[in-house]
């Protein structure tokens, strides 16, 4: 990734928040923040999802389960039409990345389509009514993972797609977060020039799905890095592992946890279990940074 400063930031603006959009809306911000980086050579591919920010590109749209099929199209198209200057990039949901469009999504990895594939990753479907989704974390309420004298939440963790998206030998995946904005760029920047297929999972904290204050979108976001729930890193060529947040020590997930009406129920076990395991995964991941590599 490109290492950069507040000032490297693109000051153009090719999104539009639309009045659909909630305040403290975190895909909103990671749509800014992503086209910025692009630039307007850019065919924008997106499925049902929410919001549905407008850019200054031009913009196509299909069903969740063919969105990696039509990337290909647009594509393949594009160097037909020798306009490889211009990307293919989709913008797309967890819900439309983890699940309903994981299948046409695996094919074109494999097949190392030239392909920029963003997941705005606000861990439910949120468009439809906040049901869950691969991506929603242990324990959360979410409508279809209730809490009540039958359910404790979700009761599964989450998928971890972007290893899985690295076992297809694809040049770049890596996490982001809204709350790192030069980290989130420098990687989109590095991205853009690649060939091939490349994969950016971003976490985007939605406050009506998540239950929690508008205005602490940015704080739930970094807490989420500083805790070890959303790790940042990068994944090259399937091969190279390399953390590029790297905390001395992380805070206590209790943090991040409390601030959120969606973990609202959690019990002091259910906690120190869900500490447990991102202590694990902590200590899993600084080995793998450590060898700088992915072990496939
Ligand atoms: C095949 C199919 N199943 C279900 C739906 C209904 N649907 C529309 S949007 C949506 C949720 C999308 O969730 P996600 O991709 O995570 O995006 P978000 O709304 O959270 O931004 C669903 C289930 C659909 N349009 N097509
Ligand atoms: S429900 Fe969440 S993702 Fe959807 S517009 Fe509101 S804040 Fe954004």
């Amino acid at each position: 990734m490109e290492r950069l400063t507040i000032k490297d930031i693109p000051l153009e603006e090719y999104t539009i928040t639309p009045g659909s959009a909630c305040q403290g809306c975190g895909p909103a911000l990671a749509a800014r923040l992503v086209f910025k980086a692009l630039g307007n050579k850019v065919i924008r591919h997106g499925v049902p999802s929410c919001p549905d920010s407008v850019t200054r590109t031009p913009h196509t749209f299909s069903v969740f389960e063919s969105a990696g099929a039509a990337l290909t199209g647009i594509s393949r198209a594009l160097k037909v039409l020798g306009r490889e200057d211009v990307l293919a990039v989709g913008f797309i949901g967890d819900g439309g990345t983890y699940d309903i469009g994981f299948q046409a999504l695996s094919a074109a990895a494999e097949r190392n389509e030239d392909i920029l594939w963003f997941c705005k990753n606000n861990e439910a479907y949120m468009n439809t009514g906040i049901q869950r989704s691969s991506a929603t974390p242990l324990y959360a309420w979410t409508t279809t993972t209730q809490v009540g004298p039958r359910g404790r939440g979700k009761e599964t963790p989450r998928k971890n797609l972007p290893f899985i998206i690295a076992a297809h030998h694809v040049p770049y995946v890596a996490t982001a977060s809204i709350a790192f904005p030069t980290d989130l760029i420098g990687k989109v920047l590095h991205a853009k020039r690649l060939r091939g297929f490349r994969f950016i999972d971003i976490l985007c904290p939605c406050p009506t799905g998540w239950r929690f204050d508008p205005s602490r979108t940015i704080e739930v976001a970094r807490l989420a890095v500083q805790t070890g729930m959303w790790a940042l890193y990068e994944i090259i060529d399937g091969r190279e592992f390399r953390l590029t947040y790297k905390p001395k020590k992380l805070k206590p997930v209790e943090e991040y946890l409390r601030l959120q009406g969606r973990f609202r129920h959690l019990t002091d076990r259910e906690i120190e279990e869900i500490q447990r395991m991102v202590n694990e995964n902590w200590e899993r991941l600084l080995k793998l940074d450590e060898m700088g590599e992915f072990p496939l």
